[in-house]
């Protein structure tokens, strides 16, 4: 359905900024940089990069008028043939530069909604997608985004031109736009099930900046296979998978989405149900690539989280790709960061953070003894799936058991045992 034509049709690319005074010159390479590994992981070339000091952005071009000569030149040196903006274009800039440069422009969002839209695998990612997608789209109907429409198959609007044209595309997308909503409401309701069943189990959720390595420290933990490709946003779809098989209560991994600096409102909105993930965990793996802007990135990740009300989340701090760094440049590191945990995925070394996690759910385990009344033997399954049995004994008035397991799930056997059977012994439960 996404198929990037467009990218195959456009394949010379000139990366355009606006350094604003609050911006180094360092921050804007840095951005740029980033810009250029987007443009990549769609397969398109950049050719060049033109960075325009400013008090503000131009109201109608974004860029000064002057600039757009020097873009011009730009444009025919290197047979141009798309140009992406680090900085979001209101649609009416997108449209005047279009114009007048006579080639399309996309800005950041649009890049990052395309490399979405091409790497989304599964059904629900596809409508996650296609609904941010169409949230952008509305307000810049006006003409400028009909070529890109084309280039991918149509989203569905009609063709034509004209005011009223316009206003029938709208009332289209707009259709749309209620009608994957309500799809992708379906498709939670499945996925409540899934979490019924997560919900007596600790849930450990990595995250991080896009590229990090998350899914390549799911794959050593886990000894799993997931797609592990050296492009941003390889992974659009939460996948859990069991990281511990002997633990009680059982500790489920869950790889997800990677982060990144301005990540579009859009999406984080309509990935609404895979970053649900993150804030249902009980700990976060807060992955961090050493050899990027380790600050920078965690900075991010850090404001990503708040945004989706999961910055209160125990986090573990993982510095990851270890094997990347000399000795002298890993002992600063860890000496800035004394609470993280140094791993190199790539090469197996995760140990120390398997030890970590464990470590972590150990400090919150408390330990119960309850007399179970005969009747109540089928329970039986269901504590040991949920808890660490230490004691079992059969006496004449029932089973005395010792129990250690996390406050919520001792809290929610007492909640399931009626109350006559459930005699608590010494027992410490949480009120
Ligand atoms: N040198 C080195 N490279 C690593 C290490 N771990 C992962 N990588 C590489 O980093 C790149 C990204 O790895 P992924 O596991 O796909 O990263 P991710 O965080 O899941 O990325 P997204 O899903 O795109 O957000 C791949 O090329 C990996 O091979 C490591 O410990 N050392
Ligand atoms: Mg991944």
């Amino acid at each position: 359905m996404y198929e990037t034509l467009l990218f195959r049709n456009f394949p010379n690319v000139l990366l355009l900024s606006l350094q604003l005074p609050k911006y180094s010159r360092l921050d804007i390479d840095h951005s740029l940089e980033e810009l250029r590994a987007l443009t990549y992981s769609l397969g398109a070339v950049v050719c060049d990069a033109l960075v325009q000091q400013r008090d503000q952005p131009h109201p109608a071009f974004f860029f000064g008028k002057g600039k757009l000569g020097q873009i011009k030149d730009l444009i025919h040196k290197h047979s141009i043939s798309l140009l992406i903006t680090d900085g979001q274009l209101s649609p009416k800039q997108a449209q005047n530069l279009e114009k007048s440069l006579h080639k399309p422009v996309l800005d950041r969002t649009q890049l990052i909604l395309e490399i979405f839209g091409r790497n989304a695998r599964t059904r629900e990612a596809k409508l996650q997608i296609e609904l941010a997608q169409s949230e952008y789209l509305l307000p810049r109907l006006l003409g400028m985004w009909k070529h890109l429409d084309r280039e991918r198959g149509g989203i569905g609007v009609s063709r034509g031109t004209g005011e009223k044209q316009i206003e029938k595309d709208r009332q289209i997308l707009r259709r749309k736009i209620a009608n994957l909503k309500e799809d992708l409401k379906r498709v939670d309701r499945e996925r409540t099930n899934q979490k019924k069943r997560r919900s007596s189990c600790l849930n450990v959720s990595l995250v991080g900046y896009t590229n990090a390595g998350k899914s390549t420290i799911m794959n050593t933990l886990t000894n799993s296979e997931l797609l592990v490709e050296n492009k941003l946003f390889a992974t659009l779809d939460s996948t859990t998978r069991l990281l511990e098989e002997e633990s009680r209560p059982k500790i489920l991994l869950s790889d997800t989405v990677g982060f990144i600096k301005n990540l579009p409102h859009e999406l984080v909105a309509s990935f609404h149900s895979t970053l649900e993930t993150l804030r249902d965990a009980d700990l976060l793996l807060h992955v961090v690539d050493v050899g990027a802007e380790p600050e920078e990135h965690i900075k991010t990740t850090l404001a990503v989280l708040d945004e989706i009300q999961a910055v209160g989340i125990p986090k573990i701090l993982v510095f990851n790709k270890t094997d990347q760094l000399n000795l002298l440049e890993q002992a600063i590191l860890r000496r800035n960061y004394p609470e993280a945990v140094f791993i190199s995925a790539i090469q197996g070394n995760v140990v120390e953070l398997r030890q970590e996690i464990a470590n972590f759910f150990e400090r919150r385990m408390q330990t119960v003894q309850v007399l179970l009344d005969y009747k109540h033997t089928r329970r039986l399954a269901e504590i040991y799936e949920w808890s660490r049995v230490n004691k079992i004994d059969y006496r004449e008035e029932g089973i005395f058991l010792e129990l250690t397991s996390i406050p919520s799930n001792l809290k929610h056997l007492r909640h399931h045992l009626p109350e006559a059977s459930f005699e608590q012994i010494e027992l410490t439960l949480p009120n």
